[in-house]
């Protein structure tokens, strides 16, 4: 009997999963047809993670929704029908609610609960975690699947809670929908988000101002409606095309691997092939053509400057155009944004870009903002800066071990896992697309099933083989952490200051973080440790636990 002087007793689960987006839906179908007790805690009061998060004006998934969904039931994907060739936010979350109802997610989901902690108990080989309303649950297995772009940050503007009019982040959009018409608007950052919103807003706002303090590459996303007939094309053969996905670097199928190097043809053939690709619209595809645009800096040399002579031809004020055309990273090493009218708009006479690399912005003020060269007069703000890249959502919550391990301490000089699975130190917890893991450089939701497949037959093979406890050695962890920077060091993803580095957060370390190898070769390394008996993981059992 619990003692009630003590509170419930805590809620008992096999496996506890941080997150109710598309990753922790996934994680409790899987696990639980395995007959585990499982329950995912979503700080939302909805499902679906980012997609629930990010409803700011435009926003939309720039990877084709044939690929952008769920594959491990072939009945949903031939069911759902995408009406554009992109999802928007709102029919993306739609899906993820159908998806909820139709494998019956939601019972095991509990909304408007976050995680504070996790503790791992050494001699129970359990985890407890502590929700924001003191709730406590055990769990022999937890999975974080709290996301690696859920920490939404604002910079730390001296003034702003003196701004008389409304601000907003991209990732924290008010479900009502904001209305800017007829209001002067402030926009800072210019990566996916803010490109997305920018043409938008410019349509509602009296004037739109952008700040920007780094020029994003960025190409036609060409979103159309879906045709009937390309969508039969790609249903009919649906199991075939993501089995070919898993075998690209991206995880996205649908594009013929490139054969050559960009300097093997002539620049005539080059430009050509850019043109075609950029009439074609999408990221994949214009990476895509040539073998070494993200390996050889003369190579990628020729695929910036189309992008930038495409943007002198779209913006008509040359000093803006320059502006607009980035010169400080190659492009791609950046995420590749997709646009709808992004340049065009700086054509419109009631938008103005505005250098904050040259003028920093100093402070917001009661009526608008202050960069070191003059004042802006602003009725709202909207902050497209970012987030706390793949380890934020992690480091909020207090994860430790009965050892004394604390991951916060672990990851102090930037972060340390094994197959961006799992950590040295903390046994029994997963990571889905964190740290190390190819994740965010490929289609999410195949890394998310990859990931969760993973993890499940990992959980499998203990309770086949009456074992409790798994971890990484931390030879393994530094090995893998070792691999991944040198894969990133062979390419030219380093040279760009980017949040795959942490560069956008002050006084974070800047280590490259995602794996940037590829898809394809990280799933079958993944398989071959786990056939290896899983190789570089230590497998116990805690004989004072009854298996
Ligand atoms: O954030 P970002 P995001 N003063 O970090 C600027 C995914 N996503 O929300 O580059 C002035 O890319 C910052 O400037 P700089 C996708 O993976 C996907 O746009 O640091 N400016 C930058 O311009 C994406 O990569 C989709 O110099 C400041 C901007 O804010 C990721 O989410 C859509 C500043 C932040 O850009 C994040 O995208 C949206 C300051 N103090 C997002 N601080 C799709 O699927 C920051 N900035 C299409």
């Amino acid at each position: 009997m619990p003692d009630a002087s003590h509170g419930p007793a805590p809620r008992q689960l096999d496996v506890a999963i941080v997150g109710g987006g598309l990753a922790g839906l996934y994680a409790i179908h899987r696990l639980r047809g395995m007959g585990l007790r499982v329950r995912a805690y979503e700080a939302g009061s909805g499902v679906g993670g980012t997609w629930f998060w990010n409803r700011y004006p435009g926003a939309r998934c720039d990877v084709e929704s044939l690929e952008y969904s769920y594959s491990f039931s072939d009945e949903l994907q031939q069911e759902w029908k995408w009406p554009e060739r992109y999802g928007t936010q709102p029919e993306i979350l739609k899906y993820i609610n159908h998806v909820a109802d139709r494998f019956d997610l939601r019972r095991d989901v509990q909304l408007d609960t976050r995680i504070k902690s996790a503790l791992f108990d050494s001699k129970s080989s359990e985890w407890t975690l502590k929700t924001d309303s003191g709730e406590e649950v055990r769990a022999r297995y937890c999975v974080m699947a709290a996301g690696n772009l859920s920490t939404p940050r604002v910079p730390d503007f001296k003034g702003i809670h003196d701004f008389k009019g409304k601000w907003y982040h991209t990732g924290l959009w008010p479900h009502e929908g904001v209305d800017f018409t007829g209001l002067r608007v402030g926009v800072i950052g210019t990566g996916s988000s803010g490109v997305q919103m920018i043409p938008i807003i410019a349509q509602q706002a009296r004037h739109l101002t952008v700040f920007q303090r780094t020029a994003n590459f960025s190409l036609p996303a060409r979103n159309a409606p879906m045709e009937p007939e390309r969508e039969s094309r790609h249903k009919a053969d649906y199991p075939a095309r993501r089995r070919a996905a898993y075998d690209t670097p991206f995880a996205i199928g649908g594009y013929p691997r490139p054969t050559k190097s960009a300097l093997q043809v002539s620049a005539e053939e080059r430009n050509a092939s850019y043109e075609s690709k950029w009439q074609e619209g999408g990221s994949i595809s214009y990476l895509y053509t040539y073998t070494d645009l993200l390996v050889n800096k003369d190579s990628n040399d020729t695929a910036s400057e189309f992008a930038r002579n495409k943007i002198r031809g779209m913006v008509k004020d040359q000093k803006v155009a320059e502006l607009l055309a980035p010169k400080d990273h190659p492009i791609g090493t950046k995420r590749l944004c997709l646009d709808t009218n992004y340049y065009e708009t700086y054509n419109r006479p009631n938008v103005s870009l505005v250098d904050v690399r040259s003028a920093p912005i100093q402070e917001i003020t009661a009526t608008g903002l202050r960069t070191a060269a003059r004042d802006f007069e602003l009725d709202a703000i909207v902050f497209a800066t970012g987030f706390d890249a793949m380890t934020g959502a992690l480091r909020e919550i207090d994860v430790r071990t009965s050892e004394g391990a604390v991951l916060r301490d672990h990851w102090e000089g930037g972060p340390l896992t094994y197959l961006g699975l799992m950590v040295s130190g903390f046994p029994n917890m997963f990571v889905v697309t964190g740290p190390g893991s190819p994740g965010v450089k490929t289609q999410m939701i195949a890394s998310i099933e990859q990931h969760v497949d993973w993890i499940a037959d990992a959980i499998g093979h203990l309770r086949q083989h009456k074992l409790d406890r798994i971890e990484p050695t931390p030879q393994a962890e530094s090995e893998w952490v070792e691999h991944v920077n040198q894969v990133a060091d062979s390419t030219l993803y380093p040279l760009a200051n980017s949040w795959y580095m942490g560069a956008n957060i002050p006084g974070k370390p800047r280590v490259f973080m995602p794996y940037v190898g590829g898809f394809d070769r990280y799933k079958r390394h993944c398989d071959e440790v786990a056939a290896k008996g899983y190789e570089g993981f230590t497998l116990t059992r805690n004989a004072t636990v009854p298996a």
